[in-house]
C-alpha cells in the first residue's frame, strides 16, 4: 500500500515536450485542469499528495515519476536518457530527500528513466530503451539489491518506456499490451490482455486496490473492472499528446 505521492504542476512550456505522438500540442488550461483532477483521485486512493511547482525550464517536468525511483527501503534519483530532461533531477533531490534519509544515484554513463521499472513486490523489472541504458539498469539493480530488494532487465522494442505497454495490478495480475503478450519473464503472471486500439491504457494505475484508467478505453476499462477492481477514469489527454501517461504524473511511496 501507499501512503504518498509527489507531483509537479505542468508548466506553460509543456506545450515544446518530447512528443512522438502526433496528436496536436497539448491545450495548457485543459491540462491544468486535468491534473488537479488526478490529484483529487490520488487523494481518493488515500494518498497525501505533495505538489511541487510548475518548472518552465524543463516542458516534460510534471512528469516527475522517471526522476526517481522510491522504494520501501531507499530512494534512487535517476540520471534521465533524455538530454532536456536531465536537469529536471536537480530540484527533486531535496523533496526526496524530506522524505527518506538512505538516497542513491544512478551516475552517467548510466541512464535511467523510471518510467522504465516496474515494481512487484521487493522485485524490479527494469526495461532496455532509448531512455535507461545497461549501465544505469546495472547500477540500479546494484543499490536494489544493497538495499535487500532485486531487479531483473526487460529488452523492449516498440515502446517509449516498460509501462508504456505494462501495468502491474498487484494481485499476479499484469496488464499488458503488444510485444509484452508474450515475453517468457511475464509468463507466470496472470496476463490481462489490452488491445493494440487501447494501447495507451495499459499504463492504468494500480494504488491501494483501486485502478485508475485513462479516460476514453472502454474496453480496457471493462476488463480491469471485470477483473474485480474498483476504477475510477482519469482524463489525461493532454498528457498523452506529448507521450505521458497515468504513472508518469506522480511518484507514489
Ligand atoms: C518524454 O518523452 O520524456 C515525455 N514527453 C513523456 C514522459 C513519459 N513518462 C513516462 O512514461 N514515465
Amino acid at each position: 500500500m501507499f501512503s504518498k505521492a509527489i507531483v509537479r504542476t505542468p508548466c506553460q512550456s509543456m506545450i515544446e515536450g518530447i512528443t512522438t505522438a502526433n496528436l496536436g500540442k497539448p491545450d495548457y488550461h485543459k491540462a491544468l485542469a486535468q491534473h488537479a483532477d488526478y490529484i483529487e483521485a490520488l487523494i481518493e486512493c488515500g494518498l497525501q499528495v505533495t505538489i511541487l511547482p510548475a518548472d518552465e525550464k524543463f516542458p516534460d517536468s510534471t512528469f516527475v515519476e522517471d526522476t526517481a525511483l522510491l522504494t520501501p527501503h531507499c530512494a534512487i534519483i535517476t540520471n534521465p536518457g533524455a538530454a532536456s530532461r536531465k536537469g529536471e533531477v536537480t530540484s527533486m533531490i531535496p523533496v526526496v530527500e524530506q522524505f527518506y534519509d538512505r538516497v542513491e544515484f544512478i551516475d552517467a554513463p548510466g541512464t535511467v528513466e523510471a518510467g522504465d521499472i516496474m515494481m512487484v513486490g521487493d522485485h524490479y523489472y527494469i526495461g532496455l530503451s532509448a531512455r535507461t541504458n545497461e549501465i544505469g539498469a546495472m547500477q540500479m539493480i546494484t543499490f536494489l539489491e544493497k538495499h535487500g530488494m532485486s531487479g531483473s532487465i526487460v529488452s523492449l522494442s516498440e515502446v517509449l518506456h516498460l509501462k508504456t505497454g505494462l501495468g502491474y495490478l498487484e494481485n499476479n495480475k499484469l496488464l499488458a499490451c503488444g510485444e509484452f503478450l508474450n515475453k517468457p519473464e511475464f509468463a507466470t503472471f496472470s496476463i490481462l490482455e489490452v488491445d493494440r486500439d487501447e494501447s495507451y491504457a495499459a499504463n492504468s494505475l494500480w494504488i491501494n486496490n483501486r485502478v485508475l484508467v485513462p479516460a476514453g478505453f472502454p474496453k480496457t476499462l471493462a476488463l480491469i473492472n471485470k477483473a474485480g477492481y474498483q476504477t475510477r477514469e482519469v482524463n489525461v489527454s493532454e498528457f498523452q499528446k506529448i507521450d505521458g501517461g497515468l504513472s508518469c504524473l506522480s511518484l507514489r511511496f
